[in-house]
């Protein structure tokens, strides 16, 4: 697999208008003082920091009460268009980007734009959603708004969200093509959509009977990575808010230190991952650095970094 050689491109995306809290504007600032990129690069990785996107100019128009119940629409419509643009460009280049959040509606622009270079490049898309929450509101289920809350089922093809893309195009997500992983903290309505749409939810009950590394080989164990583009879309709080209090939205009961590293450990082994979003981490609420220092960590075991090196044995 070539995942492992490609260049390595950081790309900032300060966006915090799709989550309830502000600050997640710093976040790609935060992971570049805590060292994101020499991490990657003392690994013996190729790394380019493309800076930050910018905020968009032209921002689209929405017909009075069309998605009314999301907030700062306009904003994040015109944010996802220039994202998926962008993030289109750099896939295009063969480079593996790893897209600095911001909140996670950033990921309705990132794995769109994936989802579109692999029917082109004819790969299977495999997206790992690495969260306490499923991401699975539609306008009508949502109870805050908050469109960070909605970025799954956009990217499963909810109709009530095809325009926030406007007229760019992308194939739906099968729900078996998406793995929420992490989950503790759903809404009523939420889980309804997420159940009938079959979308696979390894939550946090199924994680303490069974083990991360079980039921994260049983979504890795098959993926060819010749022929598989996987994405992860990592959520700061996936973690236990101990561990990562640097976000707007943490719940108890969350990934421990050493859970976390073997998950990305076990994605690193498998040579399945050619892109990444670190998301919703926010400075203005963490504790001297800690959250943004443990997501850098993290981002090291999953390009490489091991203790003593021992892949994990096939089942
Ligand atoms: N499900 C709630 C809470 C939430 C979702 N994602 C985050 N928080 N970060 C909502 O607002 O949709
Ligand atoms: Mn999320
Ligand atoms: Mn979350």
């Amino acid at each position: 697999a070539s995942a492992a050689k490609s260049t390595i491109a950081l790309i900032g995306v300060p966006l915090e208008l799709g989550a309830g809290a502000a600050g997640t504007v710093m976040g790609p600032a935060a992971l570049r003082t805590a060292g994101l990129r020499a991490a990657i690069a003392g690994l013996g990785h190729h790394v380019v920091d493309e800076g930050d996107m910018d905020v968009p100019h032209a921002v689209p128009e929405f017909a009075p009460g069309e998605l009314a119940n999301c907030r700062n629409l306009s904003d994040v419509a015109a944010w996802t268009g220039e994202i998926h643009d962008r993030a289109l460009s750099l896939l295009a280049s063969g480079a593996l980007p790893i897209f600095m959040g911001g909140d996670h509606s950033i990921a309705m622009g990132t794995i769109s734009a994936v989802s579109r270079f692999c029917a082109e490049a004819g790969r299977r898309l495999v997206v790992l959603w690495l969260d306490a929450h499923a991401d699975f509101n539609t306008p009508a289920t949502s109870p805050s708004g908050n469109m960070h809350g909605m970025s799954v089922a956009f990217l499963c093809g909810e109709p009530s969200l095809t325009p926030v893309l406007g007229e760019r195009a992308f194939p739906a997500l099968a729900a078996g093509d998406i793995h929420l992983f992490g989950v503790r903290s759903v809404d009523a309505e939420e889980r309804r959509t997420l159940v009938e749409r079959g979308v696979d939810c390894v939550d946090m009950r199924m994680i303490d009977e069974f083990g991360m590394s079980a039921l994260l080989r049983g979504i890795l164990d098959g993926l060819d990575p010749e022929t598989t583009h996987l994405h992860v879309s990592f959520d700061v709080d996936f973690l236990d808010p101990e561990l990562a209090p640097g976000t707007g939205t943490t719940v108890p009961g969350g990934a421990t230190y050493r859970e976390a590293h073997l998950v990305m450990e076990m994605l690193h082994d498998s040579g399945l991952v050619r892109s990444l979003d670190i998301v919703e981490l926010n400075p203005f609420l963490d504790d001297r650095g800690k959250s943004a220092r443990v997501a850098v960590d993290l981002v090291g075991s999953l390009f490489g970094r091991s203790i003593v090196h021992r892949p994990s044995p096939r089942a």
